[in-house]
């Protein structure tokens, strides 16, 4: 068989690997696409560190090649090669050359990772944020603005957005790859982060610790704005909710079922996600389309939606109390919460 049609045969193997190569970057939740300055420079630390490596590579292997080459042993050859052992002039170089290289790498490294643990939780130009993570949820508090949100967190574009991370419960950690990080959250412990955002547009964000059965159900969004547009969110987030007549009906089961634990107001006390401008959220649970339909199928029995959370199954055939049409009536309230 010729050598081509031999290379011919691994071009399915290439399409493959193109295709899943090529999956790798969404760009809403992808490290290789920053859309802020954090993320940048991060990405710049990993490609300096790569091509770095990439040229230490190509050099030692090139110099290989060509001594295996240059050097081999000849026939009818039988000389002793010359004897280079303890020669200062190739020990020194193989000494410097990594240390150069190494503080090539050092010096950008060490500077950012000091730039990106400055705290920006005293100052007053920043936007405060205090995250709280749950099993299996996201809270967001804005305790300058007095208000509460979950699962889709909102930031004005351009602005550093100065985080305080802690956990409700067990270790998780929080991620938004466009954007930069990630830092743990643990119980009794803060942590701060500061991210900031270019582009007005909507990032998926992630929990990266293993932290129970729908750890991998833990997703959040972050939506940036721009100034205007988050001034007024926040000035809906804080205008008591009008409830029109015809989800009176649901508000009354509301209060009876859900008030326990969720709020509706500005700001929660943080059990359950506050609900309070969730009909203008693009998701539910952060991992469900934000429709009727799936609101329905949420309340019904949000454990066969995300298996060990914590709010309990509310239909009637999974155990809870309500029927179809009650919880239609729900949906329809859950609707108006602007
Ligand atoms: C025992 C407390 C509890 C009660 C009672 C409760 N929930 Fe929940 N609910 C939760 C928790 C906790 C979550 C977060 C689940 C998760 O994503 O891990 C949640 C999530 C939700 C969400 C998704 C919120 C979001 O940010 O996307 C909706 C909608 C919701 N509940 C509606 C209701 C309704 C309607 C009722 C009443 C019929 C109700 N809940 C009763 C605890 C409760
Ligand atoms: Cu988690």
């Amino acid at each position: 068989m010729s050598r081509l049609k031999k290379l011919w045969r691994l071009l399915p193997l290439l399409a493959v690997m193109t295709f899943l190569l090529t999956g790798c970057g969404d760009p809403t939740l992808s490290a290789l696409q920053p859309k802020g300055p954090v993320a940048s420079e991060q990405l710049f630390l990993m490609k300096l560190s790569l091509f770095i490596m990439v040229f230490v590579v190509i050099v030692v292997f090139a110099i290989y090649v060509y001594v295996l080459i240059r050097f081999r042993k000849r026939e009818g050859d039988n000389s002793i090669p010359k004897q280079v052992e303890g020669s200062h002039v190739l020990e020194i170089i193989w000494t410097v050359v990594p240390i150069l290289l190494l503080l090539v790498l050092a010096v950008p490294t060490v500077s950012y990772t000091f730039k990106h643990s400055t705290n920006y939780n005293k100052d007053k130009a920043a936007v405060h944020v205090k995250v709280t993570a749950h099993q299996f949820w996201w809270q967001f508090e804005y305790p300058d603005l007095g208000i509460a949100t979950a699962q889709q967190l909102v930031v004005p574009k351009d602005k550093i957005i100065a985080f305080e991370l802690i956990s409700a419960d067990v270790s998780h950690a929080f991620w938004v790859p466009s954007l930069g990080g990630k830092v743990d959250t643990n119980p009794g412990i803060s942590n701060t982060l500061y991210l900031q955002a270019d582009e007005i547009a909507t990032f998926q964000g992630r929990c990266t610790e293993l932290c129970g059965a729908s750890h991998a159900l833990m997703n959040f969004t972050v939506e940036s704005k721009s100034q205007a547009d988050f001034d007024s969110w926040v000035a809906k987030m804080k205008a008591p909710a009008t409830v029109p007549a015809t989800a009176q009906k649901g508000e009354e089961l509301f209060k009876e079922n859900c008030m326990s634990c969720h709020a509706v107001t500005a700001n929660g006390p943080g059990v359950a996600p506050n609900l309070k401008g969730f009909a203008d959220r693009d998701t539910l649970a952060g991992i469900l389309e934000h429709t009727p339909e799936k609101m329905a199928l949420w309340i019904h029995n949000p454990q066969e939606q995300k298996p060990g959370n914590k709010m309990p199954a509310f239909g009637k055939s999974a155990g809870g109390k309500l029927d179809d049409a009650q919880i239609n009536d729900i949906v329809q309230y859950l609707q108006t919460l602007k």
